[in-house]
């Protein structure tokens, strides 16, 4: 499992290795496709480091609290709704931008796990298709999603958060926008490197309510388009064939663009999945204790690893398939998995 596995969507996308004959010839043809531009990924690395911004985000004050996390009415993991105590903390008023992860690449020389060579080592099962740097990329596709679930992504080589959509996608211009392709690994050594670090994940909601209590939405009650209204960067039309972008972006958005929640903080829904420290545990919250929580030791092994949790949706959920742009929902992945619609943003303790 993990980043020659990839599993990036919740609700069930299958495992890479488990695709099925026509997705795995779907696969190979998307390698076929992009070998051919594989030189001239590479010639625009730099470019990408051209990107870089020296300005770290913003951070705002999230104030200590007690509130109620998760949800009774929600999926099972949201359950049992439970209050929480969480100290203050500052938290980056946006999602990490490409310019600021371009200046700690560019700092550091720091490798993601996408764009790592392939490590027999650590990967002895991976098949042949999976064996060259890339990562996980939504394709639209026209299926039923009961049928088909995760047909929408494909492994492809050359994909990082320089490519987030393989290498004929580059990210010039692109700096304000959040990166993306980022694995837990990768986003744990950026805070590291910032001194800051990434969000519990009672952290995370409890910022992510903005000092509403026990609200549908970061904003409160209204449904994304109410009145002409958008609050969030998601999917609108047909879910995996047709993003109509109707919230004016079809793909992600530069940040700062939908208004922020109470504390100041933007994109805690959509744009964006967010990693948070946690393990995930879909029980945790029956045996959670009350005060700081940091999730369990580790997590339980699923299709074969304990994985990372990460919050707050994307611009691919949409409200009939993955309704996980709320602030109760969790999801989560392994930590050497990206995708291009995860990313993260750090916090640090005090005031
Ligand atoms: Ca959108």
């Amino acid at each position: 499992m993990g980043k020659k596995s990839q599993r990036p969507e919740p609700q069930g996308a299958p495992a890479v290795r488990r695709l099925r004959a026509w997705q795995i010839l779907s696969a190979l043809l998307v390698v076929g496709l992009v070998v051919g531009v594989l030189a001239v990924g590479g010639q625009s690395d730099d470019a990408a480091l051209r990107e870089a911004d020296d300005n770290p985000p913003e951070m705002v004050s999230v104030p200590g609290g007690t509130f109620w996390m998760g949800r009774n009415d929600g999926p099972p993991d949201e359950r049992p709704a439970h209050e929480v105590t969480v100290s203050p903390f500052r938290m980056d008023a946006t999602e990490v931008t490409v310019g600021q992860f371009a200046a700690f690449a560019k700092a550091t020389g720091y490798v993601t796990v996408a764009e790592r060579a392939f490590d027999a080592k650590r990967y002895p099962d991976a098949a042949p298709e999976f064996r060259k740097p890339g990562s996980a990329v939504f394709l639209p596709v026209d299926v039923d999603v009961d049928e088909q679930r995760g047909a929408w992504w494909r492994y492809v080589p050359g994909a990082s958060w320089r490519h987030p959509e393989g290498p004929k996608c580059d990210v010039k211009g692109k700096k304000n926008t959040p990166v993306v392709q980022i694995a837990w690994e990768d986003a744990d050594a950026y805070a590291k490197w910032a001194g800051k670090r990434l969000p519990t994940e009672a952290e995370w909601e409890w910022a992510a309510r903005g000092g509403l209590d026990r609200k549908p939405f970061c904003w409160g009650d209204a449904q994304q388009g109410d009145g002409g209204r958008w609050y969030a960067n998601t999917y609108q039309g047909r879910f995996p064939a047709e993003d109509t972008g109707a919230d004016g972006f079809a793909g992600l958005a530069p940040v700062r663009t939908f208004p922020p929640n109470g504390y100041g903080l933007y994109d805690m829904s959509g744009n964006a999945w967010e990693w948070c420290s946690d393990w995930y545990d879909p029980e945790y919250y029956a045996v959670s204790p009350k005060d700081d929580p940091k999730g369990p030791a580790t997590g339980p092994r699923i299709e074969g690893e304990s994985q990372k949790v990460r919050r707050g949706g994307s611009f691919l959920c949409d409200d009939g398939y993955c309704r996980r742009y709320l602030p109760s929902a969790r999801d989560k992945n392994p930590t050497d998995s990206g995708a291009n619609h995860t990313g993260f943003r750090c916090v640090k303790d005090g005031k």
